[in-house]
């Protein structure tokens, strides 16, 4: 049956700091440019657009071990966190355009501040449950599950503008669907931990629709919490969204993308989403940066009760002769 239309606060967060590839802070303007708000209004969602959050700059931001940038990451993420916080406490769903997936500790950390116990879905190719010390690249939108977990706290050192996180997600609270590159620290964690996860084996063995009935099933069985939705555009396969820092073949489809923001969408659970990821710089041609932007849009609007079987208002009256 039809859900009352949730209200949307948009956050764009144009950072970058957390990889080394110039342009994904570019991501929330032409995720807007693409028609976002205009067309979540169309399918009578009310949005609210809070506009590009600011961050500081560190030029002194030495390397910390391995990690690079940590304390851009740090306060940028401090400040996400509190505007998260606040767009939850007006009442709306929170999308936060990013920027890189190192904004997910903030947007994660912010819902679960403002409304307490989440469950979180994340979709990507990648595990991003590296800890500084087991991260290969230094990079930092590859660790953001580690610095949120209870589970993993003794693993992860204390850094540098970290000192405001306090972990907030169970183990048993998160899901993975898509993971395709999983780094052998990663795989450990996972393993130890019994984290829900669906490969893209998974994908293939069972189809996107028993993949989003066990999701759904698991997440129930959790106890019914607020969802957190962390979307990575590299889980889509890279021929569809190949604007995007770190593509990996073999991703899920259009159509498996899109479901799961339905199926997620249907549970009536949906609290908050990140869209995180795009960068135009790193497609080959104009089409491909076309044909990324313009995926986050449709898995955004499918998020907010777009369907495919189509949609009409609640007072609609077809039109008599
Ligand atoms: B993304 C990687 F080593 N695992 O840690 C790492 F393969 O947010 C990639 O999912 C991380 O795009 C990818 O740097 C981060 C690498
Ligand atoms: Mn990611
Ligand atoms: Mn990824
Ligand atoms: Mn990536």
């Amino acid at each position: 049956h039809p859900q009352r239309a949730p209200t949307v606060g948009i956050i764009g967060a144009p950072f970058s700091k957390g990889q080394p590839r110039g342009g994904v802070e570019k991501g929330p303007d032409l995720i807007r440019t693409a028609g976002l708000l205009q067309k979540l209004q169309e399918q009578g969602c009310e949005a609210k657009d809070y506009g590009n959050l600011t961050f500081d700059e560190f030029p002194d931001d030495e390397p910390v071990g391995q990690v690079k940038n940590v304390r851009a990451v740090g306060s940028a993420n401090q400040r996400l966190s509190e505007a998260v916080k606040a767009v939850k406490k007006d009442g709306h769903t929170t999308v936060m355009l990013g920027g890189d997936h190192s904004l997910a500790i903030g947007s994660i950390h912010g819902h679960s501040a403002a409304v307490g116990q989440l469950s979180v879905v994340w979709v990507d190719a990648h595990a991003d449950i590296n800890t500084p010390l087991t991260t290969t690249t230094g990079n930092m939108h590859g660790q953001p599950v580690s610095f949120l977990l209870h589970e993993l706290q003794s693993k992860v050192p204390a850094l540098p503008n970290f000192s405001w996180l306090k972990p907030c997600l169970s183990a048993r609270d998160l899901v993975y669907i898509g993971l395709r590159d999983v780094d052998p620290g990663e795989h450990y964690f996972l393993k130890f931990l019994g984290v829900k996860v669906f490969s893209m084996t998974e994908v293939d063995r069972l189809g996107i629709g028993k993949v989003m009935e066990e999701t759904c099933d698991y997440l129930c069985t959790r106890g019914n919490n607020p969802i957190h939705l962390s979307y990575d555009v590299d889980a889509i396969d890279p021929t569809v969204t190949p604007a995007t820092g770190t593509p990996v073949v073999g991703g899920l489809t259009y159509r498996d993308g899109i479901y799961i923001t339905e199926q997620i969408r249907h549970t009536g659970l949906l609290s908050a989403v990140d869209m995180v990821e795009v960068n135009p710089l790193r497609a080959q041609t104009e089409e491909g940066v076309r044909s990324t932007v313009s995926t986050a849009v449709d898995l955004l609007l499918g998020c907010f009760g777009r369907l495919r079987e189509g949609n009409h208002p609640q007072d609609y009256v077809p039109p008599e002769p």
